[in-house]
């Protein structure tokens, strides 16, 4: 048996193309850094997932399973290494999840040898995606993802519904599938786990909508909690965290990773969504609860911290940024993953010190057009009294 002719090429320039180095881009508004080239694309998926080597089977040497997109990572730190639980995405459509690590967290990402295989309930998912990992003082990290199936009570093809589904591992490579989310409300996407309980029970930010695409009169970042993770009934679901008109989070708002603890409060990173003419437009913003009431928000500053950037708006879905993924050193770093338009995988770096400053101390949404020039007038004050 012998391997198709472009073998040696492909695996060569697959290789240099991985190890291109990444460095910070030249704009940078001081809260986050971004970097020029995205962390993981479509081109980063390994080789042996797509081309079938051999040459009797591949004559033509031909790609058989395309990669369409690598998008939306979970993050965790593991082993020294920082790991992403990206959504890739097939040509087919079917988005499921592989693991990616890379030695310092911003470039050389390599997939892990295959893709996550997912343990299934007695009710099969369709398609998943977004997953949320968070490490549980329990002692195990929890993978929360959407599970979407067909909307069997409805006959137009796509109507979906979606749900949280949960998955537990030790090592990132065995994972054990729970019930998903059993709550009150009929649709549920980005829901996160906190790391910690809360009086003996888990925490889980949800984000309910009235149907899959419709937000309705739900939405908004809920908080509920469950006693067993064998038998997760959501209780007590309240919006924690409310869609508000006119502001980047008018039409959904939701929650992206696990909230990082700082002792100032819990950081959240979370994504805000309005509708214009140009189809819904996603940008990340941050907000901060307090350390003994995890529902109360003490700090949100006006506006989104990072939209997506000219390059950005281009891609399946243009205009979205998403960031469900994101890792603090022990030094106080804070890698951020985002993906753009629902297409490519990007790092953004800061520091815990630096978000709290953006958090606590930019000046919060008046809600108003004239409540926003008030705030430049007060600021324009202060900065005169320094001449
Ligand atoms: O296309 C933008 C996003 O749409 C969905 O997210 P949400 O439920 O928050 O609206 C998901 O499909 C998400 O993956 C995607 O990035």
């Amino acid at each position: 048996m012998s391997k198709i002719p472009q073998y040696e090429q492909l695996i060569r320039e697959h290789k240099e193309f991985i190890q291109i180095p990444n460095i910070p881009s030249q704009q940078s508004n001081g809260i986050v850094q971004r970097y020029k080239n995205p962390v993981v694309t479509a081109a980063h998926a390994p080789l042996h997932w797509r081309y079938d080597f051999n040459s009797e089977t591949n004559p033509f040497g031909l790609e058989r399973i395309g990669v369409n997109a690598t998008f939306n990572p979970g993050a965790i730190k593991w082993n020294g290494k920082y790991v992403l639980a990206v959504r890739v995405e097939g040509n087919d459509r079917k988005s499921y999840f592989a693991m990616t690590e890379s030695p310092n967290g911003v470039d050389n990402f390599q997939f892990w040898d295959k893709p996550v295989e997912l343990p299934q309930t007695e009710e099969p998912d369709t398609n998943v995606y977004d997953m949320r990992l968070t490490q549980h003082e329990d002692g195990w990290i929890y993978g929360i993802f959407c599970t979407e199936r067909k909307d069997k009570s409805n006959p137009d093809t796509s109507a979906a519904v979606a749900n949280a589904g949960i998955v537990r591992t030790k090592d990132l490579l065995n994972w054990e599938r729970l019930p998903d989310l059993i709550s009150n409300s009929g649709q549920q996407r980005n829901v996160v786990m906190h790391p910690e309980f809360v009086n003996g029970k888990y925490a889980l930010y949800t984000r309910p909508q009235d149907g899959f695409i419709e937000v309705g009169k739900g939405g908004g970042i809920g908080l509920g909690y469950i006693l067993d993770m064998t038998n997760p009934v959501l209780e007590d679901e309240k919006i924690i965290n409310h869609k508000i008109y006119h502001t980047v989070y008018e039409l959904k708002n939701g929650l992206g990773p696990a909230p990082i603890k700082t002792e100032k409060g819990w950081l959240h990173l979370a994504h805000g969504v309005r509708n214009t003419a140009g189809g819904l437009r996603y940008t990340l913003y941050l907000f901060m609860t307090d350390l003994q009431d995890i529902s109360k928000v003490i700090h949100q500053p006006a506006g989104y911290f990072m939209a997506p950037n000219y390059e950005e708006t281009v891609g399946d879905v243009p205009n979205v940024l998403f960031g469900n993924g994101w890792i603090k050193d022990e030094d106080g770093k804070v890698f951020i993953y985002y993906a753009s338009s629902d297409t490519r995988s990007h790092v953004a770096v800061s520091s815990v010190d630096k978000l709290l400053d953006y958090v606590m101390n930019t000046p919060q949404d008046g809600l108003t057009s004239k409540a926003s020039v008030d705030t430049i007038i007060e600021l324009i004050n202060r900065n005169k009294e320094l001449e």
